[in-house]
């Protein structure tokens, strides 16, 4: 193990490790071996001193009362949560045993199943990857969150590259595209406050009016799943307008004249209609994106949680290209930077261990179905054991009956690792108790800056919890897994990471390094692409017999007059929240009070619902009960079901993804939360 000696008292540099594109420098300051403050870092230009609410409350959730201290073993029945504690070597030895028993027959049957509760290089896919590969378990699909969009970005663009975050502050006109910056991106919304102030015009699309939406000059609340639509009239008119680049769509794009057909098929009528919205709205946006230089968009993932997610993206990813808006560093557009981050990753994730095996992938957004799958030759064998760690399947997953019942298996041995004793870990064979944050090392990148950050360890581990490196290693040994790579340390494993083309020594001094990355990266083309080019066509897609354009692909799920799931839902995520994390740190539920879901005034009218009446939100998949509240926040035909709570929260033990289904989006393979349609029905009044 790492030979650091903590101090007493110090201010300990860190990084905030949360699912966030704004991934924050921490300073923690520790008393007497205790951590009294988390505050952010003012030396680090992308936090800027201030983090959000969430996480300035980070002691009051690192030594919250309901911290899980020691392993437990589960003594009721599944789902239940009835545990008793055990040391850590007899779940160890046990777990070893039950892994080894399995694995004999076919490691297949086992899966690993985890996600971004930690987006730390060490404390995610490290040493647990280096621990799957040696064993041969089924892969995971890790597609929950981002996976479509990133397919279309990178189809188009080259890889998950834009705009340098910073930039956005010179910009004269900010689209803000599928996001609530103020919730989920609020280091960024502060660049935009900083352009506004300098006249910059800020305009949101965005079916809800969120928090965002409302503080923005233009608010286009259009109908979910329809961006690509919307992308395609604006391209319409910048056309009709010549409000193009002519040069720049000659020297650095691919496939303009093909684009440009589709494009005209998309008038303002049309694109209106299937957007909801007006056609005067469009037609600004055009203009403005047109006629702005300096024009930048801040897309988000919310827009690509529906079955066409990917073709939006690459239908909007067109638009920078259009006017040349790439030419200024202040314009363009960025949904995630990460790839300009590389992780080394032969060296952390060790795939040679494979050897000449190549398991099967399974897809983690479809976890109810394939835990449910009895097996069979073409799919693979029934999975036997599912080891969790950073992530919350039964709240997060969609169609959560599906997976509460393959979690409920009996024959199904489960090891969740966790900080708090959530939905998931209420289904647990074993719980394991996992560090926090302040108590291990980590490095990791970020999807919405450019920097590359170092967690130092604060504290102690809080009662028996162990990092998730560590509980891989004691698993490891208990297998009898043999070479260095199994007892690597975690500062060790922070610099195998980060590679050799960091320096390491400043990222342990400093804390953050900067990537090395053009202020202008498509100033003069240079995209990542096959072509080099931004490429509208695909040869990449033509060749795998999918459609080369982007196009606009309608939801699953549309409404239909009459049909008895009329209402369109989505699922943004409720502010003081972090997907499913936090919902059980009791200020913060505080704020957010109870599981609601925003209706308009119409339709709440037709179904006589009023503000504060528990009601229900169904449809053939389940039903979900919470609170209402008639707002101007949801529009017409739109319910938006604030996300995620802890079923056990719930009214009636389930949450939002009680009724989302696991459909899949056009690329990707990523689930469509979003594409999801509803009646919901009064039960109580007041
Ligand atoms: N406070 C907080 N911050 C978070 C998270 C959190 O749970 N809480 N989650 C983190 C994670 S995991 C991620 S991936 C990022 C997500 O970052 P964002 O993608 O910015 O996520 P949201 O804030 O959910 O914003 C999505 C917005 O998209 C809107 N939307 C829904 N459907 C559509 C559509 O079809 N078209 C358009 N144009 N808009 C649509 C929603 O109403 C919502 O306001 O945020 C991260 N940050
Ligand atoms: N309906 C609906 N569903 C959604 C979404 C939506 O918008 N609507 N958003 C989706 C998105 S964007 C995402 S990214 C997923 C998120 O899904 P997840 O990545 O599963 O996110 P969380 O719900 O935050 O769960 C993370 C868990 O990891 C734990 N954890 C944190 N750090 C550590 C650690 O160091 N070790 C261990 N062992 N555990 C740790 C936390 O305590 C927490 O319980 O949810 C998706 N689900
Ligand atoms: S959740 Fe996001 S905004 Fe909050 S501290 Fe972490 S990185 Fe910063
Ligand atoms: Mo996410």
């Amino acid at each position: 193990m790492t030979h650091f000696v903590l101090e007493k008292n110090a201010v300990v540099r860190g990084l905030c490790p949360h699912d966030c594109p704004d991934t924050c420098a921490l300073l923690t300051t520790v008393e007497d071996g205790r951590a009294v403050k988390v505050q952010g870092n003012p030396d680090h230009l992308h936090t800027q001193g201030v983090l959000c609410t969430k996480v300035s409350r980070y002691t009051e959730r690192t030594y919250s009362p309901q911290r899980l201290t020691h392993p437990l073993k589960r003594v009721g029945p599944k789902g239940l949560g009835q545990f008793e504690p055990v040391t850590w070597e007899e779940a160890i030895a046990d777990i070893a045993g039950k892994l080894q028993h399995i694995a004999a027959t076919d490691p297949e049957a086992i899966l690993p199943y985890s996600y971004a509760g930690t987006m730390g290089w060490v404390q995610g896919e490290s040493m647990a990857s280096r621990f799957f590969h040696q064993l041969g378990a089924s892969f995971l699909d890790r597609t929950i969150c981002a996976s479509a969009g990133s397919e279309g970005l990178t189809y188009t663009l080259g890889g998950k590259l834009g705009m340098k975050t910073e930039f956005f502050s010179e910009s004269k006109l900010i689209i803000i595209w599928g996001s609530n910056s103020i919730a989920s991106n609020i280091h960024f919304w502060r660049l935009a406050q900083e352009a506004k102030r300098n006249g910059a015009k800020l305009i949101c699309i965005d079916p809800r009016k969120s928090e965002t939406a409302e503080k923005c000059h233009v608010h286009l609340p259009i109908r979910p799943g329809t961006d690509a639509a919307l992308a395609f009239a604006v391209m319409r008119e910048l056309v009709i307008h010549d409000w193009l680049d002519h040069d720049y769509l000659e020297k650095y794009t691919l496939g303009w004249a093909s684009l440009r057909e589709r494009a005209m098929t998309w008038t303002l009528a049309r694109a209106a209609e299937v957007c909801g919205i007006e056609e005067s709205l469009i037609e600004d946006l055009a203009k403005d994106w047109g006629t702005t230089s300096q024009a930048a968009i801040r897309l988000n993932y919310g827009m690509q949680r529906v079955k066409g997610g990917a073709n939006a993206v690459r239908a909007v990813a067109c638009l920078p290209a259009l006017t040349g808006a790439w030419r200024h560093r202040s314009g363009g557009m960025l949904l995630s930077n990460s790839s300009n981050f590389t992780v080394n990753k032969a060296d952390l994730y060790r795939p040679d261990l494979l050897g000449a095996r190549r398991p099967r992938i399974l897809n983690m957004s479809t976890i109810g179905n394939e835990l449910n799958h009895p097996g069979s030759p073409a799919w693979g064998p029934q999975i036997k054991a599912v080891l969790v760690y950073n992530s919350n399947p039964l709240a997060v997953a969609p169609n959560s009956s599906q997976v509460a019942q393959g979690f409920a298996r009996e024959d199904l041995f489960t090891v969740v690792m966790e900080h708090f004793q959530t939905d998931t870990a209420d289904y647990a064979d074993y719980v394991l108790p996992a560090t926090t944050q302040l108590e291990h090392w980590d490095v990791q990148g970020s999807y919405g800056h450019t920097d590359l950050l170092l967690n130092r360890p604060a504290i102690e581990p809080v009662g028996q919890a162990k990092p998730n490196t560590e509980i891989f290693r004691l698993l490891a040994k208990a297998m009898h897994f043999t070479g260095p790579c199994f007892t690597e340390d975690d500062l060790s494993l922070c610099r195998t990471a980060a590679g050799p083309q960091v320096d390491f020594e400043m990222l342990l001094s400093q804390g953050f390094v900067t990537m090395p990355v053009a202020d202008a990266p498509f100033a003069t083309g240079g995209f990542a692409t096959p072509s080099g080019k931004c490429e509208f066509v695909s040869d990449r897609l033509a060749a795998m017999g999918l459609d080369p354009l982007p196009d606009h692909v309608p939801n699953y799920e549309v409404p239909v007059a009459g049909h008895k799931y009329p209402l369109a839902m989505i699922s943004p995520p409720a502010r003081n929240f972090l997907n499913s994390s936090f919902v059980n740190v009791e200020s913060l539920r505080a704020i957010e009070k109870e599981p609601l879901v925003e209706i308009s005034f119409e339709d709440a009218a037709l179904r006589g619902i009023s503000t504060g009446d528990t009601v229900k939100i169904f449809n053939d998949r389940g039903e979900y009960h919470c609170k209402a509240d008639v707002t101007v926040r949801a529009r017409v035909g739109v319910v938006n079901g604030l996300g995620i709570w802890w079923r056990k929260f719930g009214l009636n033990g389930t949450n939002v993804n009680e009724v989302t289904s696991q459909l899949l989006t056009d690329l990707g393979r990523a689930p469509v939360f979003y594409d999801c349609q509803v009646e919901v029905a009064l039960i109580k009044k007041g």
